[in-house]
């Protein structure tokens, strides 16, 4: 599943079962002692907060943050307001560039709680919005929780560092905006169909209409067939005839038969990632190696150089949450482990009840975008990191389709008639256009709802026929999703896409592991100290994962740790220096760990814990 590239893989923990089925809520200061099952409760709900009237609210740091509303716009806007927020809130944010110097830089905002420790020594969450290269919402969703989080500052956690690239594809997202990249393709030249010419045949708006949708030419060997409804398309079946290719609206450009086979760009930058990368061999998006692009580079060192626990990734169409697993079938074990599964499941659930989407409680990659999504970037900071990475979706069919209506088909109350069949005339028009045998996939059903029910049946270009001209007489329809409605929200369901998202973003980085040391026994006689202590995970989530189910891994590594470490002139007589702990579930409680040092009078013994998700914590000693 990964390629031997990037950081060494976490290390597995003992194999306690810290998550079972769900429970009931559960008091917040619940304790779990060492070596039970603590079941696992629903990550808590970071509540408003209370200091709501204006006239009591005596919160000094702060200046008015500009407003904010979400909406279309670019790269400059997205700087401005971040350097605008940073101007705003002096004690709490930064505002940056990664890949600064390099022709793509991406700008970052950097913030949370004032006082405690240093920005780089705290645990880390990045929000990262349109890495697709697509996802010009995602942008827009780190936006507005940014905002949101320093718009109430006493709200943020404290020792915890808020990393915001709301554009983090800054080429791709160019283009997207201006409607001339469809993948997520970067600015970066390639030859895909290695003709020796560069980008000689791209997307053409054919019919002169403003827009580029997308093309069907009739084709034997087509990928796609008909479905029930007239307006999707179903994966051909042997026997499926006729038969189509779906490519961009285009022309054949060089003449080679093919069409759009090597437009502008690119790499996608979300796909550049080491992990599952063979499942997308010969998929010039993945780029030519691993992190071959400077701000996916970039990226990844940032993540290695920080402690980061938790990285929300706001892009894809699906508007749900994604756990890692870009390559994973069903039915196969997947890349996330057992013991991770219930610690994505209950951020899934959590995800549900602030956005109030249905959603299954575990969903991978591949699963939520329905295709492989190989090199994907969630799938390394799990897989390498042991990151509590996702794929949030803004926009998606359920995005506002929260509550079930009955459903009602608005292609027949089109005064237009658009939607009718494509046909052409004569006796060898092509067979009525809505034959089909089998029903649309999952996803364009629930499209076709949206489209409906919610959006009055208009955004969806009924096919049409097109003469492509050249020597073949070849049957070919343009139509499609037009811009600003699948792809991406239509500018009027902006801001109700980003609905819940920044109490999601909120709850779960406030549910962060702290660690909370527990001294039961700090005795002295004459020169010979007895110690013993336990290490407490006063946060709801673990202090780590396990990372993927791979083969040939030793046992030491992501856990909790505890260190004791003694001044000159003192030595430990029994007990280690380093006690490994191993993971701890939320409000777990550790095993308890001795030791007997020989410590002159007046000895300062400093006991550190470490956790990979949570702020190192040292306390000092007198015995
Ligand atoms: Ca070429
Ligand atoms: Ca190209
Ligand atoms: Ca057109
Ligand atoms: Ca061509």
């Amino acid at each position: 599943v990964q390629d031997p590239v990037g950081p060494k893989p976490p290390d597995p923990l003992p194999a306690v079962d810290q998550f079972g089925p769900p429970a009931p809520p559960v008091e917040a200061e619940r304790e779990v002692p060492a070596g039970k099952d603590p079941s696992p409760a629903p990550l808590p709900v970071v509540e408003p907060s209370s200091n709501t009237n204006p006239a009591l609210s005596l919160a000094p740091a702060t200046t008015a943050l500009p407003a904010f509303s979400p909406s279309y716009r670019a790269l400059a806007d997205v700087e401005a307001s971040l350097l605008a927020w940073a101007v705003a809130r002096p004690a709490h944010a930064r505002a940056w560039r990664l890949a600064d110097g390099e022709a793509a830089s991406a700008p970052v905002l950097e913030f949370g709680a004032a006082g405690g420790l240093d920005f780089d020594a705290r645990p880390c969450v990045l929000l990262i919005g349109g890495l697709d290269g697509q996802a010009l919402e995602g942008g827009e969703a780190v936006l507005a929780v940014t905002h949101s989080l320093l718009e109430q500052p006493e709200r943020l956690p404290a020792n915890v560092c808020f990393l915001s690239l709301p554009w983090a594809a800054p080429e791709a997202l160019s283009g997207a905006l201006a409607g001339k990249v469809f993948d997520g393709r970067n600015a970066r030249a390639l030859d895909e169909d290695a003709d020796g010419a560069f980008d000689e045949d791209g997307p053409d708006d054919l019919d002169g209409d403003g827009q580029i949708l997308d093309l069907l030419i009739e084709d034997s060997r087509g990928l796609w067939a008909r479905s029930k409804d007239l307006r999707f398309l179903v994966r051909a079946e042997p026997g499926d005839q006729p038969r189509y290719t779906l490519v961009k609206e285009g022309r054949d450009d060089d003449g080679d038969g093919r069409f759009n086979e090597d437009g502008p760009g690119g790499v996608v930058l979300d796909m550049n990632f080491p992990v599952g990368r063979r499942a997308g061999t010969g998929d010039a998006r993945l780029g030519p190696y691993p992190l071959s692009e400077p701000l996916t580079r970039a990226l990844a060192e940032l993540a290695t150089q920080r402690r980061v626990a938790l990285a929300l990734f706001f892009q894809g169409q699906h508007g749900q949450a994604a756990a890692p697993g870009g390559t994973d079938w069903k039915q196969a074990p997947g890349l996330v482990s057992e013991l991770d599964r219930a610690v994505y499941a209950r951020t899934g659930e959590l995800f549900s009840v602030l956005t109030r989407r249905r959603q299954p409680s575990f969903l991978s990659l591949r699963e939520a975008r329905g295709e492989a999504r190989p090199g994907a970037a969630i799938d390394w900071f799990y897989a390498s990191l042991g990151v509590l990475a996702l794929e949030v979706a803004p926009w998606g069919p359920r995005a506002e389709l929260r509550e079930e209506g009955p459903a009602r088909d608005a292609r027949f109350a089109r005064p237009d008639g658009a939607g009718a069949p494509g046909e052409r005339g004569g006796p060898s028009a092509a067979p009525r256009w809505h034959d089909g045998a089998r029903p649309p996939a999952e996803a364009d059903r629930e499209w076709a709802l949206w489209l409906d029910n919610v959006h009055g049946g208009l955004g969806f270009s009924a096919w049409r026929p097109i003469e492509l001209g050249g020597a073949r007489a070849t049957r070919a329809w343009i139509g499609g999703w037009e811009p600003r409605t699948r792809a991406n929200p239509p500018p009027e369901s902006m801001a109700r896409c980003l609905t819940g998202l920044d109490e999601f973003a909120l709850s779960l980085s406030s549910a962060l592991p702290r660690l909370d040391l527990r001294v039961s026994e700090l005795t002295r006689r004459g020169e010979v100290v007895s110690l013993r202590a336990a290490l407490r995970n006063a946060g709801h989530l673990p202090t780590g994962l396990e990372g993927p189910p791979l083969e040939g891994r030793s046992s030491a590594g992501r856990g909790a740790v505890m260190t004791l470490e003694l001044p000159s002139g003192a030595r430990l007589l029994a007990g280690a220096e380093r006690v490994p702990l191993g993971r701890l579930a939320g409000q777990e409680l550790s095993t308890e760990a001795a030791w007997v040092v020989f410590a002159p009078q007046g000895s300062v013994l400093q006991l550190r814990a470490e956790a990979p998700w949570a702020a190192p914590h040292t306390q000092e000693l007198r015995p």
